[in-house]
């Protein structure tokens, strides 16, 4: 057992090098804070089911982040309160064509633009709707209703094995590594013992950059001594260590890949067998990190990640800097995932857990 590695963190121990395999090192990070548990007499579910109702309570409670978050997005259909406001039914043309060139504009995409608006159309006409206020509630309930008929599911489901495992992908630079960080932090601060896994063996600085995450929310990590091993190998190495050292939630990091690179994603696919093998049902969660930036250009990669690795949730992320976040009903209308997180900053608090309430009040005024 080795002692010390730098001036920042403890090495504590070092894996048995097995004859084939590279070098597993896992550090551990004495600066480590919170370190309260839950204690949980219902076993691994309990805790489980806790943290999901943890996160989701606090999705609600922070909606002052959110709001903030999506201050572009809601600047850009905040046009829609100045239209509403004169609405009166000879001028319902005019309005509901610039309604919906402002959720165009949102990056809803035609689909469900042209759905709400043809909704609104008909509720109007046919006397439903009689004033600017209830078109407005109207056109809040289609987008609440369209976000939780097909992405209901936004709690982490992490099933009730220890450890729960999660694994982050994605293309390049979409934020997987930061949002790691972020979540781990939220679950930590919910009372679970989390493992980093350094999987992205392909970037020289991407161990290091997790191992500053790992350092700054006090978790643990796994990384690869060799350069030349194998994500999958380091995936499974970790998940085998968060069994044997009772770890909660092994959080995985992957390299960025484009979804059209074939050899990439196939060693997606690999990651997912390694890790199964060492804990039946894992991974739990298989999370699509989407850059919000790139608006309805995300659907082409979502897809494929979707159909390649089967994608249970997503996060997306630099919404903050978006005025494209009507692209989060899109991407849930198109595939039936669900949103569980949204990037809205990049510090350690700016993973939000999905609310759909939350979203839809934070984007509309
Ligand atoms: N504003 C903002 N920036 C973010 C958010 N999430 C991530 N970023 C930034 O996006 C950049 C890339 O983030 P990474 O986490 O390194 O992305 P990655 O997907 O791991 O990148 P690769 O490993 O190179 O594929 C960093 O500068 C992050 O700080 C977010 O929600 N909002
Ligand atoms: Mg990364």
């Amino acid at each position: 057992m080795a002692t010390t590695a730098s001036a920042s963190f403890t090495r504590f121990s070092i894996i048995p090098k097995p004859p084939s395999q590279p070098h597993f090192i896992l550090y551990n990070f004495p600066n480590r804070t919170g370190t309260s548990r839950f204690t949980c007499s219902a076993g691994q579910a309990g805790l489980f089911s806790k943290l999901g109702r943890l996160l989701k309570e606090k999705a609600k409670s922070d909606v002052e982040k959110l709001f903030s978050g999506f201050s572009k997005t809601r600047n850009n259909l905040s046009v829609i309160d100045e239209l509403l406001l004169y609405w009166n039914l000879s001028d319902t043309d005019r309005v509901l064509d610039e309604l919906e060139e402002a959720l165009l504009v949102s990056d809803f995409g035609p689909k469900i633009t042209m759905k709400i608006v043809e909704n609104l159309r008909e509720d109007i006409l046919s006397g439903k709707l009689k004033s600017g206020n209830e078109i407005k509630e109207a056109l809040k309930k289609n987008v609440l209703d369209l976000l939780t008929k097909k992405g209901s599911k936004t709690e982490l489901q992490l099933g009730f094995r220890k450890p729960a495992v999660i694994m982050i992908v994605g293309v390049n630079g979409g934020g997987k590594t930061t949002s790691l960080g972020k979540l781990a932090y939220r679950l930590k601060n919910g009372g679970a013992k989390i493992l980093f896994a350094a999987g992205d063996t392909f970037r020289a600085a991407a161990s290091d950059q997790l191992e500053i995450w790992a350092e700054r929310t006090g978790c643990e990590i796994v990384v690869a001594e060799s350069q030349k091993a194998k994500a999958s190998s380091v995936l499974s190495q970790a998940v085998k260590r968060g069994k044997e050292l009772g770890f909660d939630v092994v959080l995985c990091d992957t390299s960025g890949r484009l979804h059209t690179n074939y050899s990439l994603m196939e060693e997606l696919i690999s990651c997912k067998k390694a890790v199964a093998k060492v804990v039946a049902g894992a991974p739990n969660e298989i999370l699509l990190v989407l850059d919000g930036t790139t608006g309805l250009n995300m659907l082409p990669q979502a897809r494929e990640f979707n159909e390649v690795v089967g994608v249970t949730g997503l996060i997306l992320t630099k919404l903050d800097g978006s005025a494209r976040g009507g692209c989060v009903v899109s991407v849930v209308d198109e595939l039936g995932i669900p949103v569980k997180f949204v990037g809205v900053g990049e510090g350690v608090e700016d993973l939000q857990p999905f609310d759909a309430e939350a979203f839809v009040n934070a984007i509309f005024m």
